[in-house]
């Protein structure tokens, strides 16, 4: 990709749609009614104008606790066009993970959707930026409505800070990855066009969230790339309001997290959604186990496409192709990105061997805002460690073993978690599992496995002794999990990862 020089991203995703005569397209469905590609550049151009009347100036940052509505695509484009800098961050935190954002960005102003004024206001006691936009129908109408409609781009540059994303990891401080002018044209060139094949004609929706750079990707810069259309729901993503959405906006394009996919299987029992709009499915945040891909398929006739990606490289970096998934593998790299598998010394491995991942491609992350030392570990000459362990066959396609930090040694010999994950909920009661290491009496580490139960499942003895023979029957000895516990939930992320380590903390979540 080449980018001219002053390049500026809202010129690339909103203005270029009214030069090229899409003004008149859905750039965006909801439940709140469609927006046109000429309104939405319109409302983008309003925004621009209200944040710099108010005092926002190039380079501050724009933290945005705001709901998948059409107001997160008005404020982070017009905040780029006015080269500030929006920072996207996850809805579903408390007051004291909102005044450790507020404090590490050092944001000048702060955008939040009215409903989350519970969490947001205490915080705002600690550290108050210079301008705090709540969103209500006032201000929206305030921001968005009035003013004129058109608004230069601020000349920027392909290689000057953009955006920001907070990587919670699945431990830890939260750090800001911060995001150049290009790498959303990058993520959405290497993986929308040539990994999916979008086009304008493509209806993209996300149950992942916008905040999250999968989401991010999915359902904004994808479609304003092509010219396409985003579908919005923002209402919690359950096989219910999933499958509605799908029936009512009829999208090609459907993103879930393999968490909601077992869920949407499950709910298939009953329900009989119309899904005959959908093209593929795709599938990232966690490695998605073979069996659901295939009983998916089994199902509703469509594929599943998993992949994985990372905040710090904005999207998905190796993943499956249509018309040619393989069960059980995150596919092969999307081309644009490149890989190697390290041992613990820093030596590449060869194929079959399971080590760290490490990838290099355009769309990386500059930097961690003010973490130097955490960028020095993870960002080495253009070279991201995913903190994944993979390994990669003869022909190039990747398996996942699990978060690195995650890995067990059971009798000396490395063991994958996902491996007896994927095993355990090929059982039907079993819709969701975490496996973990945990020592015995003799102090040797021993799989124990976490269990979330079908609907109709009890978990006894019965059950127990019954995983025990499945296992069995497909994992080497030293791999079956010796404890099994019943949970009603298993400990995630925001963007739907297992926290692993909270379950060897012994915490229930
Ligand atoms: O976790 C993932 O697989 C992922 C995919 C796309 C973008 C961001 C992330 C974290």
């Amino acid at each position: 990709l080449t980018f001219p020089p002053g390049y500026n991203a809202a010129q690339a995703f909103i203005d270029r749609h009214l030069d090229e005569g899409r003004g008149d397209r859905a750039a965006i469905l909801s439940r709140h009614g469609t927006v046109s590609y000429a309104e939405l550049a319109a409302r983008v151009s309003r925004c621009a104008h209200a944040l710099t009347g108010r005092g926002v100036r190039p380079g501050d940052r724009l933290l945005m606790v705001v709901q998948d509505r059409p107001a997160f695509f008005y404020l982070f484009w017009g905040a780029i066009k006015a080269g500030i800098v929006p920072v996207p961050v996850n809805t579903m935190l408390r007051s004291r993970d909102y005044a450790v954002l507020i404090e590490d960005s050092g944001c000048g102003a702060l955008a939040y959707s009215a409903e989350f004024a519970g969490e947001i206001e205490p915080a705002l006691a600690e550290r108050r930026p210079a301008l705090v936009l709540r969103l209500d129908p006032a201000e929206e109408a305030a921001l968005f409505e009035h003013g004129p409609d058109r608004f230069d781009p601020v000349p920027a540059g392909a290689e000057r800070d953009c955006f920001w994303l907070y990587s919670s990891g699945s431990t830890g401080r939260p750090k800001g990855a911060v995001h150049l002018q290009r790498d959303m044209a990058v993520t959405s060139e290497l993986y929308g066009v040539r990994t999916l094949g979008a086009t304008a004609e493509d209806r993209f929706f996300s149950a992942a969230r916008l905040f999250f750079a999968y989401g991010l990707g999915n359902a904004m810069t994808f479609p304003l790339w092509v010219g396409g259309t985003a579908v919005l729901l923002d209402e919690r993503p359950t096989p219910a309001s999933t499958f509605a959405t799908i029936a009512r906006f009829r999208p090609t394009l459907f993103f879930g997290v393999p968490t909601l996919y077992a869920s949407q299987l499950e709910a298939l029992d009953q329900d009989r959604p119309d899904l005959s709009s959908l093209r593929a499915c795709v599938s990232a945040g966690e490695a998605l186990p073979g069996d659901l891909l295939h009983r998916w398929r089994e199902r509703t006739g469509l594929e599943i496409l998993d992949g994985i990606g990372s905040t710090e490289a904005l999207h998905i970096f190796i993943s499956n192709r249509p018309g040619r998934t393989r069960g059980g593998s995150s596919g092969t790299l999307v081309p644009g990105y490149r890989a190697r598998i390290l041992d613990d010394t820093g030596a590449e491995l060869p194929p079959g061997q399971p080590g760290r991942l490490w990838i290099q491609g355009e769309s990386i992350a500059s930097r961690y805002w003010r973490n130097p030392e955490r960028t020095a570990a993870a960002m080495v000459g253009g070279w991201l460690d995913t903190g994944d362990t993979y390994l990669r066959d003869e022909d190039g396609h990747f398996y996942y073993c699990g978060r690195s930090d995650d890995m067990l040694k059971v009798g000396g010999i490395w063991c994958s978690p996902f491996e007896i994950e994927s095993a355990l909920i090929e059982h039907p009661a079993v819709r969701e599992a975490a496996v973990i290491g945990r020592a015995d009496g003799d102090g040797l580490i021993k799989p124990e496995a976490w269990l979330v139960l079908t609907e109709s499942a009890v978990g006894d003895d019965a059950l127990e002794q019954d995983l025990r023979l499945h296992c069995k029957a497909r994992l080497a000895p030293y791999k079956f999990p010796r404890r099994f516990h019943f949970v009603a939930d298993l400990p995630k992320t925001a963007t739907g990862k297992i926290q692993r380590f909270r379950l060897r903390l012994g915490a229930e979540p």
